[in-house]
């Protein structure tokens, strides 16, 4: 297969030599195990709330920054989940079945509630511990018998 275009066999050794390469790079990738390293594991499992009974369960929780949040709704009826303001988020219509999910990229104290049942709410402390004390001052009460 010489070629007498001397343009055309200058390009062939260019090209050579980088298939060799990418068999090099290649090889040893299909040679390991599925889909090594393809895709960063996720930063933390979803921190999951249920709609159930026309309510959020849990109503009340505190997680960390970075944290994705994934709202299930467990009914039969539509819900939603929404709260206001900086960072705020809505979910929309989700009707039974369906999950909204949001990841918390700052801190803050998120007051949420369904759009369609004003009852149904719930509060999420996005931060740290210490945070998450200041936010809620007062202590429940001690379970009786302690
Ligand atoms: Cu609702």
């Amino acid at each position: 297969m010489i070629t007498a275009n001397p343009a055309r066999s200058k390009y062939v050794w260019l090209v050579l030599p980088m298939f060799a390469v990418l068999a090099a790079v290649s090889g040893p990738r299909f040679a390991a195990a599925d889909q090594p390293a393809a895709q960063p594991a996720p930063a933390a499992t979803p921190f999951v709330i249920h709609m159930k009974n026309f309510a959020f369960v849990p109503d009340k929780a505190s997680i960390p920054v970075g944290t994705t949040v994934v709202w299930k709704n467990d009914d039969n009826v539509a819900h939603t989940a929404a709260a206001s303001g900086k960072d705020g988020f809505d979910s929309d219509n989700l009707d039974g079945g369906k999950s909204f999910s949001h990841t918390f990229k700052a801190a803050g104290t998120f007051h949420y509630v369904c759009a369609y049942h004003p009852d149904m709410r719930g509060t999420l402390t996005v931060g740290n511990a210490s945070a998450a004390a200041t936010a809620t001052p007062e202590a429940p009460p001690s379970p009786s018998g302690y």
